[in-house]
């Protein structure tokens, strides 16, 4: 299929290409490749765009990236230094690139104001961050967005009308040590990506945030970080045994997927597992991504592009569905 929209594809700074090349040695068989991959922007990545039918990708700093610094100062300036950078690398090439803005999590309302700032002036097309925002005085704390005084900041995503795409990142400090560091092959797409990401998405449904803000859009990876396989069982005990105890959010889980949330095909290419999704949620709600460097165009679009699926499908899943998310007309 050609003209296909990519939504969850990593770049980094180059003046970071030795931290870059130490990250990929974690997950990256061959870390000088990644590395250079993900720093470049105007000559390998649309070589692969057009050779594998992709029209339109939209760039988010790599993980864990902001996410990861504690010091709510230096997260702010890296935040400001990432939008610029990617900024004015696509500015001529807005047929191509689309941005989502990366953002400092450390204070509701400076993250509102970046996002502002990204969407009003340099034309970004929605927000990625990386779960939750590591803080306190050693970097051992964390903080989630689905408390109330995160309202200001879901206030102007609903606003602005842009889509908030949850992304993974890894564990760190105390929880690291306490639940992955024997298990530590697990961690990253295998098992802990899914597991942070679906306990901040549900978080946000049980505390209420999708209530308050019914036009909220939020995107996850990777086929819904395992949630689609356990909407049934969340659906049954949130409303059959959690409401009756007090569980006070307005709808069920699946009024909120149908409403709130869409999932992309990031680093999941299984044909099994998309259509399970589509019956699950629907196809209007799924998006094709690639999840590159970390997985390849190849991989992604010569799956997708022969998966079995309906042509009308193809194009929902392929591109129809971005085009209208990101108001790309
Ligand atoms: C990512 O998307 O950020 C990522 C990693 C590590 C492995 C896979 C992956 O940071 O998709």
């Amino acid at each position: 299929m050609q003209d296909k929209i990519a939504l969850e594809e990593a770049f980094a700074l180059p003046r970071f290409a030795e931290k870059t090349q130490w990250w990929a040695g974690m997950f990256a068989v061959d870390a000088k490749k990644h590395t250079t991959e993900i720093n470049d922007i105007h000559k390998i990545r649309p070589g692969y765009m057009d050779k594998y039918g992709v029209g339109y990708t939209v760039l988010s700093y790599t993980a864990p990236g902001v996410q990861d610094i504690f010091d709510r100062e230096e997260a702010q300036a890296l935040a400001t230094e990432v939008n610029d950078y990617i900024g004015n690398e696509v500015k001529s090439r807005g047929d191509k690139f689309g941005v989502f803005a990366t953002l400092s999590m450390h204070d509701p309302r400076e993250a509102a104001t970046e996002l502002t700032r990204c969407v009003t002036e340099l034309g970004f097309r929605g927000a990625l961050v990386n779960d939750t925002q590591r803080c306190g005085q050693d970097g051992d704390d964390m903080i989630f967005y689905d408390g109330h005084e995160w309202d200001v900041f879901w206030k102007t995503c609903t606003e602005l009308d842009v889509p908030f795409y949850l992304h993974p990142r890894n564990p760190t400090g105390s929880i690291y040590e306490k639940l992955w560091a024997k298990r530590s092959w697990l961690v990253g797409p295998p098992l802990s990506f899914a597991q942070g990401v679906s306990l901040h998405l549900l978080g946000m449904v049980a505390n209420g945030v999708f209530d308050r803000h019914p036009n909220l859009k939020i995107v996850i990876g990777h086929l819904g970080e395992h949630i689609p396989f356990d909407l049934w069982r969340i659906n049954h005990w949130f409303e059959d045994i959690k409401k009756p105890l007090g569980l006070d959010c307005k709808k069920t889980i699946r009024e909120y997927f149908a409403q709130n949330v869409w999932i992309t095909t990031s680093g999941h290419f299984s044909s099994t597992t998309l259509k399970f999704c589509m019956e699950e949620i629907g196809a209007e709600r799924i998006l094709f991504s690639v999840d590159y460097p970390f997985e390849s165009f190849s991989d992604a679009c010569t799956w997708f592009d022969s998966a079995e699926l309906s042509e009308s499908d193809r194009k929902k899943i392929g591109r129809e569905n971005a085009r209208k998310l990101l108001k790309l007309d």
